[in-house]
Protein backbone atom coordinates (compact mmCIF):
# COMPACT_ATOMS: atom_id res chain seq x y z
CA UNK A 1 0.00 0.00 0.00
CA UNK A 2 2.98 2.57 0.73
CA UNK A 3 4.22 2.03 -2.73
CA UNK A 4 1.29 2.86 -4.42
CA UNK A 5 0.19 5.50 -2.67
CA UNK A 6 4.12 7.03 -3.55
CA UNK A 7 3.10 5.60 -7.38
CA UNK A 8 -0.03 7.80 -7.22
CA UNK A 9 1.79 11.18 -5.60
CA UNK A 10 4.34 10.93 -8.09
CA UNK A 11 2.69 10.68 -10.73
CA UNK A 12 -0.13 13.81 -9.91
CA UNK A 13 2.54 15.56 -8.99
CA UNK A 14 4.57 14.69 -12.46
CA UNK A 15 1.35 15.15 -14.25
CA UNK A 16 -0.27 18.51 -13.20
CA UNK A 17 0.80 22.20 -13.54
CA UNK A 18 -1.07 23.02 -10.66
CA UNK A 19 -2.52 20.84 -7.64
CA UNK A 20 -5.07 21.98 -5.29
CA UNK A 21 -4.74 20.47 -1.38
CA UNK A 22 -8.39 20.36 -0.26
CA UNK A 23 -8.26 21.12 3.14
CA UNK A 24 -11.87 20.87 5.50
CA UNK A 25 -12.90 24.25 6.86
CA UNK A 26 -13.32 22.50 10.57
CA UNK A 27 -9.80 21.28 10.22
CA UNK A 28 -7.70 23.20 7.97
CA UNK A 29 -4.43 22.16 9.63
CA UNK A 30 -4.92 19.02 10.69
CA UNK A 31 -5.78 18.53 6.70
CA UNK A 32 -2.63 19.20 5.62
CA UNK A 33 0.30 17.21 4.66
CA UNK A 34 3.63 19.11 4.70
CA UNK A 35 5.59 15.98 3.12
CA UNK A 36 3.71 16.17 0.18
CA UNK A 37 3.56 20.07 -0.05
CA UNK A 38 6.92 20.28 0.24
CA UNK A 39 7.52 17.77 -2.90
CA UNK A 40 5.10 19.59 -4.76
CA UNK A 41 6.68 23.08 -4.63
CA UNK A 42 10.23 21.07 -4.84
CA UNK A 43 9.26 20.18 -8.21
CA UNK A 44 8.95 23.68 -9.09
CA UNK A 45 4.95 23.37 -8.90
CA UNK A 46 2.66 25.48 -7.87
CA UNK A 47 -0.05 24.51 -4.80
CA UNK A 48 -3.43 26.23 -4.35
CA UNK A 49 -5.11 25.83 -0.88
CA UNK A 50 -8.60 25.17 -0.96
CA UNK A 51 -10.87 25.25 2.31
CA UNK A 52 -13.51 23.56 1.82
CA UNK A 53 -16.74 22.90 3.81
CA UNK A 54 -16.82 26.21 4.09
CA UNK A 55 -20.42 26.15 5.24
CA UNK A 56 -19.62 24.08 8.33
CA UNK A 57 -17.76 26.42 9.61
CA UNK A 58 -17.76 30.10 11.07
CA UNK A 59 -15.61 32.68 8.27
CA UNK A 60 -13.76 34.11 11.01
CA UNK A 61 -12.49 30.96 12.38
CA UNK A 62 -11.30 30.00 8.77
CA UNK A 63 -9.80 33.10 8.36
CA UNK A 64 -7.51 33.56 11.14
CA UNK A 65 -6.39 29.25 10.53
CA UNK A 66 -6.14 30.27 6.80
CA UNK A 67 -3.72 32.96 7.34
CA UNK A 68 -0.76 31.44 6.52
CA UNK A 69 -2.05 30.40 3.08
CA UNK A 70 -1.27 31.12 0.05
CA UNK A 71 -3.15 31.27 -2.38
CA UNK A 72 -6.02 30.01 -0.82
CA UNK A 73 -10.22 29.86 -1.65
CA UNK A 74 -13.06 29.35 0.41
CA UNK A 75 -15.21 27.04 -1.27
CA UNK A 76 -18.50 25.31 -0.44
CA UNK A 77 -19.19 22.55 -3.09
CA UNK A 78 -22.65 22.16 -1.17
CA UNK A 79 -23.85 26.08 -1.35
CA UNK A 80 -21.82 26.40 -4.47
CA UNK A 81 -19.37 29.53 -3.11
CA UNK A 82 -16.22 30.29 -4.09
CA UNK A 83 -15.99 28.19 -7.20
CA UNK A 84 -15.98 31.05 -9.88
CA UNK A 85 -12.72 32.57 -7.42
CA UNK A 86 -10.76 29.18 -7.87
CA UNK A 87 -11.60 29.27 -11.35
CA UNK A 88 -9.78 33.05 -11.76
CA UNK A 89 -7.24 31.98 -9.48
CA UNK A 90 -6.24 29.05 -12.06
CA UNK A 91 -6.27 31.05 -14.99
CA UNK A 92 -4.13 33.59 -13.46
CA UNK A 93 -1.70 31.09 -12.12
CA UNK A 94 -1.49 29.22 -15.61
CA UNK A 95 -1.07 32.76 -17.95
CA UNK A 96 -4.12 31.14 -19.90
CA UNK A 97 -2.30 28.57 -20.95
CA UNK A 98 -4.24 24.80 -21.55
CA UNK A 99 -3.21 23.68 -17.24
CA UNK A 100 -3.46 20.54 -15.47
CA UNK A 101 -4.74 20.69 -12.24
CA UNK A 102 -4.66 17.76 -9.71
CA UNK A 103 -7.07 17.70 -6.87
CA UNK A 104 -5.78 16.07 -3.49
CA UNK A 105 -6.36 15.42 0.34
CA UNK A 106 -7.41 13.43 2.81
CA UNK A 107 -10.83 10.68 2.51
CA UNK A 108 -14.06 12.28 2.30
CA UNK A 109 -12.70 15.74 2.50
CA UNK A 110 -14.35 16.80 -0.38
CA UNK A 111 -12.12 16.54 -3.74
CA UNK A 112 -14.86 14.81 -5.41
CA UNK A 113 -17.86 17.45 -5.04
CA UNK A 114 -15.10 19.90 -4.99
CA UNK A 115 -14.51 18.55 -8.72
CA UNK A 116 -18.42 18.31 -9.50
CA UNK A 117 -18.82 22.21 -8.37
CA UNK A 118 -16.38 23.73 -10.77
CA UNK A 119 -17.28 21.56 -13.28
CA UNK A 120 -21.40 22.45 -12.83
CA UNK A 121 -22.49 19.24 -12.83
CA UNK A 122 -22.01 15.70 -11.26
CA UNK A 123 -19.01 14.27 -13.22
CA UNK A 124 -16.87 12.41 -10.70
CA UNK A 125 -18.23 10.17 -7.86
CA UNK A 126 -18.88 11.24 -4.41
CA UNK A 127 -20.24 9.89 -0.95
CA UNK A 128 -20.68 10.13 2.07
CA UNK A 129 -18.20 6.92 3.01
CA UNK A 130 -14.65 7.87 3.01
CA UNK A 131 -12.56 6.07 0.40
CA UNK A 132 -15.13 6.40 -2.30
CA UNK A 133 -12.73 7.28 -5.21
CA UNK A 134 -10.28 4.92 -6.39
CA UNK A 135 -8.06 5.22 -8.93
CA UNK A 136 -7.23 8.83 -10.95
CA UNK A 137 -9.84 10.03 -12.90
CA UNK A 138 -9.67 13.32 -15.49
CA UNK A 139 -12.70 15.74 -16.12
CA UNK A 140 -12.12 18.38 -18.45
CA UNK A 141 -13.64 21.79 -16.95
CA UNK A 142 -13.35 23.76 -19.80
CA UNK A 143 -11.00 24.30 -22.82
CA UNK A 144 -8.23 25.62 -20.43
CA UNK A 145 -8.45 23.40 -17.96
CA UNK A 146 -8.52 19.67 -17.04
CA UNK A 147 -8.86 18.34 -13.25
CA UNK A 148 -7.66 15.27 -12.14
CA UNK A 149 -9.50 13.65 -9.14
CA UNK A 150 -7.93 11.42 -7.10
CA UNK A 151 -8.16 8.83 -4.04
CA UNK A 152 -7.79 10.15 -0.40
CA UNK A 153 -4.18 8.60 -0.06
CA UNK A 154 -3.51 10.97 2.37
CA UNK A 155 -4.85 8.41 4.74
CA UNK A 156 -1.91 6.09 4.42
CA UNK A 157 0.63 8.33 6.37
CA UNK A 158 -1.78 8.96 8.92
CA UNK A 159 -2.31 6.18 11.60
CA UNK A 160 -4.24 8.18 14.17
CA UNK A 161 -7.54 6.63 13.61
CA UNK A 162 -8.93 8.87 16.14
CA UNK A 163 -7.76 12.06 14.39
CA UNK A 164 -8.49 10.24 10.70
CA UNK A 165 -11.98 9.59 12.25
CA UNK A 166 -12.77 13.30 13.08
CA UNK A 167 -11.84 14.46 9.87
CA UNK A 168 -14.18 12.50 8.38
CA UNK A 169 -12.03 10.35 6.57
CA UNK A 170 -12.50 6.96 8.08
CA UNK A 171 -15.46 5.23 7.75
CA UNK A 172 -17.22 5.02 11.66
CA UNK A 173 -18.05 1.35 11.04
CA UNK A 174 -14.64 0.55 10.30
CA UNK A 175 -13.36 1.83 13.34
CA UNK A 176 -11.58 -0.46 15.85
CA UNK A 177 -12.36 1.81 18.74
CA UNK A 178 -15.30 4.31 18.60
CA UNK A 179 -15.49 5.08 21.78
CA UNK A 180 -12.52 6.74 22.15
CA UNK A 181 -13.22 8.73 18.72
CA UNK A 182 -16.78 9.54 20.23
CA UNK A 183 -15.07 10.67 24.12
CA UNK A 184 -13.01 13.02 21.92
CA UNK A 185 -16.06 14.73 20.44
CA UNK A 186 -17.56 15.16 24.09
CA UNK A 187 -14.37 17.05 25.14
CA UNK A 188 -14.41 18.88 22.18
CA UNK A 189 -18.08 20.40 23.02
CA UNK A 190 -16.64 20.71 26.86
CA UNK A 191 -13.99 22.41 25.80
CA UNK A 192 -16.19 25.19 23.82
CA UNK A 193 -18.60 25.14 26.87
CA UNK A 194 -20.98 24.24 24.29
CA UNK A 195 -21.96 20.49 25.84
CA UNK A 196 -25.19 22.30 25.61
CA UNK A 197 -25.39 22.07 21.77
CA UNK A 198 -24.23 18.71 21.59
CA UNK A 199 -27.44 17.64 24.11
CA UNK A 200 -29.67 19.70 21.72
CA UNK A 201 -28.42 17.86 18.86
CA UNK A 202 -30.34 15.27 20.16
CA UNK A 203 -32.63 16.74 21.72
CA UNK A 204 -32.07 15.80 25.46
CA UNK A 205 -30.63 17.45 28.35
CA UNK A 206 -27.50 16.81 29.33
CA UNK A 207 -26.56 16.48 32.81
CA UNK A 208 -23.31 14.29 33.39
CA UNK A 209 -20.25 15.92 33.83
CA UNK A 210 -17.52 13.30 32.91
CA UNK A 211 -17.41 12.23 29.34
CA UNK A 212 -17.81 8.57 29.90
CA UNK A 213 -20.94 8.92 31.68
CA UNK A 214 -21.95 12.23 29.13
CA UNK A 215 -21.64 8.52 26.58
CA UNK A 216 -23.58 6.40 28.87
CA UNK A 217 -25.91 9.11 29.07
CA UNK A 218 -26.55 9.72 25.41
CA UNK A 219 -27.10 6.41 25.06
CA UNK A 220 -30.14 5.59 27.54
CA UNK A 221 -31.37 8.91 26.96
CA UNK A 222 -31.49 8.16 23.18
CA UNK A 223 -32.51 4.25 23.98
CA UNK A 224 -29.14 2.75 22.15
CA UNK A 225 -29.18 -0.16 25.27
CA UNK A 226 -28.09 -3.26 25.50
CA UNK A 227 -30.19 -6.51 27.66
CA UNK A 228 -30.50 -5.19 31.14
CA UNK A 229 -30.84 -1.50 29.82
CA UNK A 230 -26.85 -1.37 29.92
CA UNK A 231 -25.66 1.83 27.91
CA UNK A 232 -24.92 0.52 24.48
CA UNK A 233 -21.55 2.65 24.07
CA UNK A 234 -20.01 0.88 21.16
CA UNK A 235 -23.67 1.65 18.57
CA UNK A 236 -23.91 5.66 20.22
CA UNK A 237 -20.33 6.32 19.72
CA UNK A 238 -20.72 5.05 15.82
CA UNK A 239 -23.72 7.40 15.58
CA UNK A 240 -22.10 10.37 16.91
CA UNK A 241 -18.98 9.52 14.73
CA UNK A 242 -21.27 9.75 11.52
CA UNK A 243 -22.92 12.99 12.78
CA UNK A 244 -19.71 14.46 13.10
CA UNK A 245 -18.70 13.50 9.89
CA UNK A 246 -22.15 14.95 7.84
CA UNK A 247 -22.07 18.06 9.98
CA UNK A 248 -25.37 17.33 11.93
CA UNK A 249 -22.88 17.79 15.47
CA UNK A 250 -20.76 20.79 15.30
CA UNK A 251 -18.99 23.08 17.45
CA UNK A 252 -19.54 26.45 15.27
CA UNK A 253 -22.54 28.88 15.73
N1 LIG B 1 -21.52 20.47 3.99
C1 LIG B 1 -20.72 20.16 2.96
N2 LIG B 1 -20.52 18.85 2.64
C2 LIG B 1 -19.70 18.57 1.62
C3 LIG B 1 -19.04 19.59 0.86
N3 LIG B 1 -18.27 18.98 -0.07
C4 LIG B 1 -18.44 17.65 0.08
N4 LIG B 1 -19.30 17.38 1.09
C5 LIG B 1 -19.74 16.06 1.55
O1 LIG B 1 -18.60 15.33 1.97
C6 LIG B 1 -18.71 13.93 1.61
C7 LIG B 1 -17.50 13.50 0.82
O2 LIG B 1 -17.46 14.16 -0.41
P1 LIG B 1 -16.59 13.61 -1.63
O3 LIG B 1 -16.54 14.69 -2.64
O4 LIG B 1 -17.02 12.25 -2.05
O5 LIG B 1 -15.14 13.50 -0.93
P2 LIG B 1 -13.78 12.93 -1.53
O6 LIG B 1 -12.69 13.75 -0.93
O7 LIG B 1 -13.84 12.84 -3.00
O8 LIG B 1 -13.77 11.48 -0.85
P3 LIG B 1 -12.97 10.12 -1.30
O9 LIG B 1 -13.16 9.94 -2.77
O10 LIG B 1 -13.65 9.08 -0.47
O11 LIG B 1 -11.55 10.34 -0.89
C8 LIG B 1 -20.02 13.81 0.83
O12 LIG B 1 -21.01 13.35 1.72
C9 LIG B 1 -20.30 15.24 0.39
O13 LIG B 1 -21.68 15.49 0.21
C10 LIG B 1 -19.30 20.98 1.23
O14 LIG B 1 -18.78 21.94 0.65
N5 LIG B 1 -20.14 21.18 2.27
MG1 LIG C 1 -13.64 11.24 -4.23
Amino acid sequence: MAKSFWDIINRLVHQADILIEVLDARTVEQSRNREIEDKITKQGKQIIYVITKSDLAEKSKIEEEARHLRPCVFVSAKEKWGTTILLKKILELSKGKEVTVAVLGYPNVGKSSLINALKGKKSASTSPISGHTKGLQKIRISGKILLMDSPGVYAYMEKDETKLALMGSKDPAKLKDPELVALKIIEEFQNKEKIHDLGEAYNIIIEKNDPEEILEEIALKKKRVKKGNIPDTEIIARKMIADWQSGKLRLQR
